[in-house]
């Protein structure tokens, strides 16, 4: 099934007549008269009028391409091969939708016609769509791209997720520090989004659980909410299928207290609405309050029990019966922060279905599986059991009823050994002497309820049953394996990078679009010196492109020939963005020692937001600032060297950013950086990396070849042999004169802006654990640097390299990584 142009003439020309007249032209301009419409609606309107125009245009094809998707899914038969998948997830960054849209349904070419006639460029009005930045990162964008291959592989599938009003905040630099405001991002309307008014289920909260004459349990909540279905559809690329975003609303059941309204008490007769609406305000409500903690539970509560009955609920009404459910869906969960799952489900089944225990376990294990995204114990979610108990006191009690069984099993398998039940059990019980919290441990119950747990690279997977799961990889040796993470290119090549597109279309056609391990042909093109002056070409103007939004951003002015090295992501110690900036002030140093020499000029591009407790983060955001107003305005370094810390970086700067890198920098910490997708889409769009040997970078040097990547820095277990010896970094920084001159210039203030303890912090740290061995990586990394300089000063040969690591990448499809959950998790196959 091929798609074949849409003639949506009629319809958009419609929906442009009533955004044009919304947007205060007179009505009489609504006409094709595109001068007209100028004349009296200012740009920027005018171009959003025609954003929202074409985006009311695709809705009836999406629609009908949904509805056929739906019809076709619910008609597969009890086949379980073809099950449908869940996927839950908190964080779904999906960035723009119009672009996308217009190409999966060939429009782009009718569209940008419709546009030159209004006067407007399709890529201005496409600008005009704010990013749908409901998440965080990696884990967030992984979800958007998977999105995207279920469509295009057709697989029968639902995202859900949480409809935030506010998202990820949006990140402001003032005087270099990061400030968050929120990002209103749908304050204008969001006119991809279908509200589904039929789609409502009751979710509870607190209360207590009644004993039944039978001894059936039930729970009587003591508030309840609504959540109401808003649906955001992702259509393939090549058929007519699509996926669906399903995203919750949180409302009130009682629209007022009409008695209190009555009474004269307004603010009281609407508080309980506040509550509801606080459910949809943000993504990661600061939890370092209660009453922040208690939002992000009920968060947590909410999206997973909206989407399982709504999962029941679908598959009852297809007919099916409930015995089946497990054989016939698979429930996802993305991180821990969906992992009430399987005790919602049991709850769910046990209390509302009249299911025995043994019959909902076995459902709940043969649907759920787990991905786990980071091996950082701070990132590994453990709730107070005091809080379950106010909020979810029957899950509560499934939990411990899953609890006591595992733990039987164990004991019966491992007699003798309390201090593995300990180490397993779901429920942490305080720590060594129960002074502590007793917390449930959501990654164990994850485990315990899944029937397959994956990593996100080959390396992260070997270390998750080497260190954070061992104990569970030991009970369940078969449970633990890996799927290598990939991006869609369809969003991170052919739209973010329409000349190296239609280069590749060129030289080895347009099938990569679909399979990307057509890349595979360029390789005997690698040294093919037209395609590589091509290449450059096609580089040069996705930087000029680049350095016009620093300009218009940072006003600041960067050469396009000089070397583009870039980092953006989000900023965290483990990243090392640090380390970037070590070496950039290294570089500045020795540019200005030596002003003369032949230096390969650099432009060095940061980009990222620090979660807002964040404060060592929060100190490298600013230092990267304040490191890039002393370089950038040093008339001794011209343009030899410039910093450019871009602010608010999300999906739509990443899709600008990443076609102008020559340099990617992937320089986290071996053994910390779960996977990475940013790596790929450097590499991807023809960027050498600098790395370490963590992470999908080892897989992509493997793909394309160890020697076409810059890699440097200790292994992982060289990593751990010297944290095992005990690593001095204070010695180690004495005795190297290089570094010792860095540190010092920062310690000196000489990038402080006349605040003398600035970076004391930030340097004591560094000076006394330096956790993630920055001094121990500093020379290597150097050294790498210089390789990197070297291979730039001979555009041939950095041609060749690019070609190489392009035509590596074909396995770096979110294609390829869908296919391999469906063979291995999905399928009924990977049942057993
Ligand atoms: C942790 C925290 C802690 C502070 C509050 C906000 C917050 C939000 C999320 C997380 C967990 C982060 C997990 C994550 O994003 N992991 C990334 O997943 C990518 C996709 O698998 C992977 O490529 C990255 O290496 C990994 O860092």
């Amino acid at each position: 099934m091929t798609t074949a142009p849409i003639d949506l003439s009629a319809a958009f020309t419609e929906a442009l007549r009533r955004e044009l007249a919304l947007a205060g032209a007179p009505a009489t301009s609504a006409s094709a008269a595109g001068a007209d419409v100028q004349a009296s609606v200012d740009p920027a309107a005018a171009r959003r009028a025609l954003m929202r125009a074409a985006a009311q245009a695709c809705r009836e094809p999406l629609g009908l391409r949904w509805a056929e998707t739906q019809a076709a899914d619910a008609a597969r038969g009890a086949d379980a091969e073809v099950r449908r998948v869940h996927y839950l997830s908190m964080e779904f960054l999906m960035g723009r939708a119009l672009g996308n849209a217009l190409a999966a349904l060939k429009l782009d070419d009718t569209l940008r016609v419709a546009f030159d006639a209004q006067g407007q460029a399709l890529p201005d009005v496409l600008e005009r769509e704010n990013d749908a930045a409901l998440g965080n990162g990696g884990l967030g964008r992984l979800a958007a791209c998977f999105l995207d291959s279920f469509a295009e592989l057709g697989l029968p599938s639902f995202g859900y997720g949480l409809r935030y009003q506010y998202g990820m905040f949006a990140q402001g630099i003032q005087d270099g520090r990061q400030v968050e405001v929120p990002d209103d991002w749908m304050a204008l309307g969001n006119p991809w989004e279908t509200a589904r008014p039929e789609l409502r289920y009751a979710v509870g909260f607190g209360g207590h659980v009644e004993v039944g004459a039978d001894g059936a349990r039930r729970w009587v909540p003591a508030e309840r909410l609504i959540a109401q279905a808003y649906d955001f559809i992702v259509p393939a690329h090549h058929s007519q299928r699509v996926s669906t975003l399903r995203q919750w609303h949180a409302r009130a059941e009682a629209p007022i207290d009409f008695a209190a309204f009555c009474r004269g008490d307004h603010h009281g007769a609407a508080a309980h609405r506040v509550a509801a609406d606080a459910i949809n305000w943000v993504l990661y409500p600061d939890d370092s309050t209660e009453s922040g903690r208690v939002l992000r539970l009920k968060q947590e509560a909410f999206l997973v029990s909206a989407s399982l009955q709504d999962l029941i609920a679908r598959h009852l009404r297809e007919g099916r019966a409930l015995a089946d459910l497990g054989r016939d869906n698979a429930i996802h969960l993305n991180d821990t922060h969906p992992a009430l799952a399987p005790a919602e489900l049991m709850r769910l089944l046990l209390d509302e279905h009249g299911l025995g225990w043994d019959a909902a376990w076995a459902i709940t294990r043969q649907a759920v599986s787990y991905t786990n995204h980071t091996l950082m114990p701070e990132a590994l979610e453990t709730w107070p059991v005091r809080l379950f108990e106010q909020l979810l006191p029957r899950h509560l009690e499934v939990v411990y009823e899953i609890n006591h069984r595992f733990l039987e099993e164990v004991k019966a398998r491992f007699p003798g050994d309390d201090a593995l039940l300990r180490r397993v059990s779901l429920i942490d019980e305080g720590g060594e002497h129960g002074l502590g919290e007793r917390r449930v441990r959501m990654a164990a119950l994850s485990i315990v309820a899944s029937h397959r747990v994956n990593g996100v690279a080959a390396l992260h997977s070997e270390l998750m049953v080497q260190t954070i799961f061992a104990d569970y990889a030991r009970i369940f040796p078969d449970r633990f394996h890996n799927v290598t993470n990939g991006v869609t290119p369809r969003r991170w090549l052919q739209q973010a990078n329409p000349g190296l597109s239609s280069l590749l279309d060129e030289r080895i056609g347009a099938g990569w679009r679909q399979d990307l391990g057509e890349l595979s042909r360029l390789r005997p093109l690698a040294g093919d010196v037209a395609l590589g002056e091509r290449l450059r070409a096609v580089k040069r103007e996705n930087k000029q492109r680049l350095a016009a939004r620093i300009q218009r951003d940072l006003g600041l002015t960067v050469n396009v020939d000089s070397l583009f090295d870039v980092q953006i992501k989000r900023i965290h110690e483990y990243k090392r963005q640090l380390l970037n900036v070590l070496h950039v002030i290294a570089r500045y140093q020795a540019i200005v020692a030596n002003p003369r020499a032949d230096w390969v000029p650099r432009t060095v591009v940061i980009a990222g937001k620090a979660a807002s407790a964040y404060v060592a983060a929060k100190s490298v955001i600013q230092l990267a600032h304040d490191v890039g107003c002393v370089i950038n305005s040093d008339p001794r370094v011209g343009d030899k060297l410039k910093l450019a810390f871009l602010p608010n970086y999300g999906v739509s700067l990443a899709e600008v950013i990443i076609p102008a890198a020559d340099l990617s920098e992937q320089i986290s910490t071996a053994g910390t950086e779960a996977s990475g997708t940013g790596n790929m889409k450097f590499a991807l769009n023809g960027a050498l990396t600098i790395g370490t040997w963590d992470g999908a970078n080892i897989e992509m040097a493997q793909a394309f070849g160890e020697d076409n990547m810059f890699s440097f820095g200790l292994k992982t277990d060289e990593v751990e042999a010297l944290k095992r010896q005990g690593y001095d970094a204070r010695a180690a920084v004495a005795g190297n004169a290089r570094l010792r001159a860095v540190v010092e210039a920062i310690a000196r203030g000489d990038f402080s802006q006349g605040d003398a303890g600035r970076y004391r912090a930030l340097v004591d740290k560094l000076l006394g654990d330096d956790v993630y061995l920055l001094t121990a990586d500093f020379d290597d990394y150097l050294r790498a640097q210089e390789r990197v300089d070297a291979l730039f000063r001979d555009p041939r040969a950095w041609a060749e390299r690019v070609v190489l690591n392009i035509a590596g990448m074909g396995m770096f499809s979110s294609d390829r990584t869908i296919a391999e959950y469906v063979d291995r998790v999905w399928s009924a196959k990977s049942l057993g």
